[in-house]
Parts: C-alpha cells; structure tokens; sequence
C-alpha cells in the first residue's frame, strides 16, 4: 500500500478520498488555491501546500503545481477525485514520467472514454449493443447526412470529444440537416478543440442508467449493479439512486453483463462506470464509459456494503480484486445533490454559510467540505453536500430523504433543498416513473412524455 497520497481536488470528494487514506493507515497532502486556505480538505489532511490563486487553470488544473507539490512531500500516488484532471490522459501520463502513481486507469483508458466516437466503434465491433448510426466519426456533412437516410429521423449529431451532454444536437428532419451539422461542427470545435462528429438514431424517451465496475490488474472484471440518474436538468444530474426501480433481476444482470464486456473490451483497469439508455421496452445501449470515480458513488456504496474509495486506491497500488463474488443490492439508496444554487433558475448562489447543521439518525449519510462560517467561493462547482440514505426499500428510502431533508439547516445562500423536497413529494417519483423528461415535466406539466 502507497504511505502517502496527494488529493489533486478540493471541496467533498477531497474529504472522502481523505477518510478512506485515513481508514487505510495511509498519509494525505492537500493541494489548495488562495481562496480554500480555510477548507475542510485542509484541515483533515495531515499535511497542505499552497498551488496557486483561486483561478482553476491556475490551481487544481496546474500539472506543474501538483506534481512538484507531489515531489516536494514524498507522494507516491495522486488521487485526481472527479472533474479536474481526472480524466485528462496527458495527466496521468506526466504522472507516470514523475515516478508517482495515478490513482485511476491508465492513459491509454483514458484517452479512448474521452473519444466517444472511438469507444463507440470499439464496442458495436466486441458485441456490446450500441444505437444505430455511423460506425466512428463521420468524414463530413454529406457522409453523415446518408447515415441520416439509412437510419432515419430525428437523428442527434455529438461531438467526439464531448460527452456527458455537451456538444449534442438534434435533426428532426432532412431540411435542417446541412444547418445542424455545420453548427454542432462550429460548436464543437471551439468547445472541445475537435470538430470531429458522430451521428444515432436519437431515442425518444429513455432513461439513464449506468453501472459500476472495478478491474484489477489480472483483468478480472466485477460490477456493483446499476445506478438510476434520469433526474437531471440540462444534463446535470440531481438526484441518483440504487438500485433502479425500473431494473428487475434478469434486466441487471444483463446490464451487468454487457458492462463487463465493455470493460473487457478495452483491457479496462481500476473503477469506471458503464453509462446506458435503456427505453421503456428495456432496450439498452451504450453511451459512454467514464473513467473516473464518480459523484454519484456513494449509492452504490450503501446498498453493495462496499467502500469503493478504498476499493480505487487498493487497485491502484497493485491488489487483486478484494470481492470474491457477485454482490446484490441491500435495500434503496438516493443522493440529492445539494447546491449552492436558486433552487428556482438553478443559478450559482455563492457567499457565506451562516448556519450549516446537517441531518443524522439512522440510514443518514452526508459527503461535504462545508461548514458554518465557511464562504462557498464563485469559482468552482455549486456542489456543497451531498445527502446520501439509505433504507430497507425505497419506501423507507424516501421517507428517510424527506425527514432528512427537513433537518438539513444551510442559511445564509440559497440552496437546492426545497426542490428537492418538491421531487420528493411527487407522485411520478414517488411511484418510479422517471425518465431523462422528468424534471420538465414537473416544472411544465402540460408537456407529456419528452
Ligand atoms: C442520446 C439520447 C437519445 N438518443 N443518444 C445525454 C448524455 C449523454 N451521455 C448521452 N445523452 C443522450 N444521448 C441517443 N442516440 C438521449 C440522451 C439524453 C438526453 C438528450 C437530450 C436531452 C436530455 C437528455 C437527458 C439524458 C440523456
């Protein structure tokens, strides 16, 4: 096991790769910009250094700044947590040139979920089932434009190098075929440095469902069961649980199944999540694989009995895989994503933390860096907790997020606890009738499905 490990990241996720280090019997350097010198990362650390001014670029995306902070305190490995340069290829590979293992897969994984085009093509060719479209990216308007026909509309347009939502457009007909194309190819070239496109068939109605996986070095492959995020908003996810109330048994092993495929079929290492939309009819098809542990971990954790922190750093250092079987899921668990956010317009809401005095009791767990008295700084994401139950179905689940949710006291911003209160209360959620259009239609209940 590594003795020592630099947390590249700040806010929640660099205190819950701090606890799990703890619980390992393994030492931990916070990196930290001007503005997080009074964090809680900081503070739980047993050691800091000071990367740079509040500006990202600056900071927690300086590689130079890191890895001579890494050097300087005797680090053997980087946790990168989410976002960040968690899945930056280039990262991980100046990383390995330093002597200091990345905590995550390799490059070369990397790499490959950050090109959704390649991936695609990748696993339509090993059997894993993809949407119908293009077979990688498109060569130019007109090429595209005879999957289109092939196919047939609407269609959506992505972006390789995009994903997670970014960089989609949908073609409804043929008529604004040639438009669409040359405005996503714009787009994408200057969101993403690549004007490479790929084309499917767009899906109608769908939910969004993933799965976990965790590969040790000998190949050997788990996953921990799917986890339901159609509840987003403008493809933020808002609220995630596990399992899905729309899987069944003969559903998650399937799913199962072709997400160990996926990873099989890239020599995949580490954690990752398979992402899927799966429509009403239980059709699944590949979307994306993402190579980072994810926000949205922690359902997964409570109902497999697992910590999967512990699990990503144990792979890293060279563990075989420490589950001997496959796991079922043990009650219902559900996240919302508390935000410093207009729970109204959804827009940052940044200041001061007057009171912050968080839910307890039974099944009540909350992943946060916050505290009272601490400033939630406009330069990063608005995520500032995350409240996590669990329950013996999720019926108790969902009576445990409500009461839970009415103990959460945050004054002094605005936060996104009253809409979750209002999903909470919400027959279509309350009964598990979520698709990707659900938080549309709660807020324009005239619009039926999508
Ligand atoms: C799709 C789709 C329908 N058909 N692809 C969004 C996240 C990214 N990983 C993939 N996404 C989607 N891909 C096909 N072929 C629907 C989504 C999707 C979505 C699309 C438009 C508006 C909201 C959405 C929410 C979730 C998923």
């Amino acid at each position: 096991m590594f003795k020592k490990i630099l947390i590249a990241n700040r806010g929640e996720i660099a205190v819950r790769v701090i606890r799990a280090c703890r619980e390992l019997g393994v030492r931990t350097v916070a990196v930290y910009s001007d503005i997080d010198k009074d964090s809680m990362h900081v503070r739980l650390a047993d050691e800091s250094v000071c990367i740079g001014p509040a500006a990202p670029d600056q900071s927690y995306l300086n590689v130079p700044a890191i890895l001579t902070a890494a050097e300087l305190t005797d680090s053997e490995a980087i946790h990168p947590g989410y976002g960040f340069l968690s899945e930056n290829p280039q990262f991980a590979e100046a990383c390995a040139s330093s002597g200091i293992a990345f905590i995550g897969p390799s490059p070369e994984n990397i790499r490959l979920g950050g090109d959704k085009s390649k991936a695609r093509q990748i696993m339509k060719k090993k059997g894993v089932p993809v949407v119908p479209g293009s077979d990688g990216p498109v060569e130019s308007a007109a090429a595209a434009l005879k999957v289109a026909k092939r196919i047939g509309y609407p269609v959506i347009l992505k972006a390789s190098m995009g994903g997670g939502g970014r960089g989609m457009k949908i073609v409804n007909a043929e008529a604004e075929f040639d438009d669409a194309f040359l405005i996503a190819q714009r787009e994408s070239l200057t969101a993403f440095g690549s004007n490479e496109l790929y084309l499917e068939k767009f899906i109608q109605v769908v939910k969004h469902i993933e799965v976990q996986v965790l590969a040790d070095a000998k190949g050997r492959v788990l996953h921990l069961g799917e986890r339901e995020c159609s509840i987003q908003r403008r493809h933020q996810k808002l609220i995630e649980e596990s399992p899905s109330p729309f899987v069944d048994e003969k559903l998650r092993k399937k799913l199962g199944e072709i997400a160990i495929k996926a990873a099989k079929a890239i020599k995949y290492r580490n954690v990752g999540t398979v992402e899927f939309i799966v429509t009403p009819e239980q059709e699944v098809y590949f979307m994306e694989f993402n190579t980072r542990i994810q926000v949205e971990h922690p359902v997964t954790e409570m109902v497999m009995g697992i910590d999967l922190l512990k699990e990503q750093i144990r792979l890293a250092a060279g563990a075989a895989l420490n589950i001997k079987r496959f796991l079922k899921p043990r009650g219902c668990a559900i996240e919302c994503r508390i935000n410093a956010e207009d729970p109204e317009r959804f827009i940052p809401s940044p200041g001061r933390i007057e009171a912050f005095q968080q839910p307890g009791g039974p099944g009540v767990r909350v992943d946060t860096a916050a505290y009272s008295g601490w400033t939630v700084p406009p330069h990063y994401d608005s995520l500032i907790a995350k409240l996590i139950v669990h329950g013996k179905d999720r019926q108790e689940a969902i009576a445990r997020m409500k009461r839970a949710l009415d103990e959460f006291v945050i004054t002094g911003i605005k936060t996104t606890i009253p809409f979750h209160k209002l999903v909470l209360n919400d027959r279509n959620f309350i009964e598990g009738r979520i698709d990707t259009g659900f938080i549309e239609r709660l807020r324009n209940p005239e619009k039926a499905a999508v």
